[in-house]
């Protein structure tokens, strides 16, 4: 499709264009994009991200912030949030000061062989496609991404079936596709001023700790710039879309879950960091099948969450 010059956001994004868009942003705008061909995923797609930055990553004053998403398969609105930011970073630059101010790194699908999965065999499928963790799992393939981080690994919210949704893996970052999101927060530690991991559905915005519901030294901080990015999205959200809810995952979730990105991200030192629930506007598998038709209004407002986000941790 047009060179990879276009991704569609009245359907749903294919793996192989999102792919190209990837490479067609780092071939168009070599001054501010540099292509990550990070690793191959387990069934060897490539796992591509985008490092977008006016100094080519040299001005190591300048704070990191790192959006991922797409490491549950089934939750087709994230992607599109990423690559969103990437357009409105690169292409079509209202907010030059974002651009200027801050170094970027934008990886719009964790998971491929998931995400992949999801439009050919299954649309609910949530975990990579893995077989190599135990004897069961060549019956029961894929591992809960959003379990696979090395932070109380394996204790709450996690079930040591392979066939289980919520399978953390053998051991902490048996995923290639989560060693990537680790090398990118360790690479980068100590500039990271936001995470961000976009999940679907429920409009929340979750902080640390979501392992067992307890508050962070910096739950504080924490709080405050999620309540600025929930009241930024919602001044630009629709009436039919639910009020985004802040707080503290576990308690909000009513349920705790070890060894997520987010708890990671912060127990390794990044000051900010949150779990985006993008809107599903159904209960039920429903809640991931957002129709198309709001692609649009999700990703617009996301962006919106994410510069709110961003000028508030530019500050801190
Ligand atoms: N939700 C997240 C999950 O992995 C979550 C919620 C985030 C739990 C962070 C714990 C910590 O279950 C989705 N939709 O995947
Ligand atoms: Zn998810």
């Amino acid at each position: 499709r047009n060179g990879g010059r276009n991704l569609p956001y009245d359907s749903y994004q294919q793996i192989e264009a999102i792919n190209n868009y990837i490479d067609y942003i780092g071939a168009t705008y070599p001054n501010v994009a540099k292509v990550v061909n990070a690793a191959n995923s387990f069934e060897g797609r490539p796992i591509k991200y985008l490092k977008i930055s006016t100094t080519n990553f040299e001005d190591l004053s300048k704070p990191v912030i790192v959006i991922d998403g797409g490491i549950h398969a089934r939750e087709w609105i994230s992607p599109p949030t990423v690559t969103y930011a990437i357009n409105k970073l690169v292409e079509d630059v209202t907010e030059p000061d974002l651009l200027n101010r801050f170094d970027w790194i934008l990886l719009p699908v964790v998971n491929p062989d998931g995400y992949k999965f999801t439009f050919t065999n299954s649309r609910f499928w949530r975990k990579t496609r893995s077989t190599d963790q135990s004897s069961l799992s060549g019956f029961c393939p894929g591992v809960d991404g959003n379990r696979n981080f090395d932070f109380h690994f394996g204790t709450t919210g996690t079930s040591s079936s392979a066939c289980s949704d919520i399978y953390p893996g053998s051991k902490a970052f048996s995923e290639v596709e989560t060693r990537v999101v680790r090398d990118i927060i360790q690479e980068n530690l100590a500039r990271i001023a936001l995470y961000l991991t976009m999940h679907s559905f429920g409009s929340m915005i979750l902080y640390p700790w979501g392992h067992n519901g307890s508050f962070s030294h910096n739950a504080f901080g924490l709080h405050v710039v999620a309540v600025e990015m929930a009241n930024a999205i919602d001044k630009e959200s629709l009436p039919n879309f639910p009020r985004y809810i802040v707080g503290n995952s576990a308690l909000v979730l009513n349920y705790g879950a070890s060894g997520a990105a987010e708890d990671y991200a912060h127990s390794v030192g990044v000051p900010l960091s949150y779990t985006y629930e993008l809107p599903g506007l159904s209960g039920g598998m429903q809640g991931f099948n957002l129709s198309p038709v709001h692609i649009q209004q999700v990703v617009r407002e996301t962006w919106v969450g994410i510069t709110a986000g961003a000028r508030r941790a530019g500050d801190l």
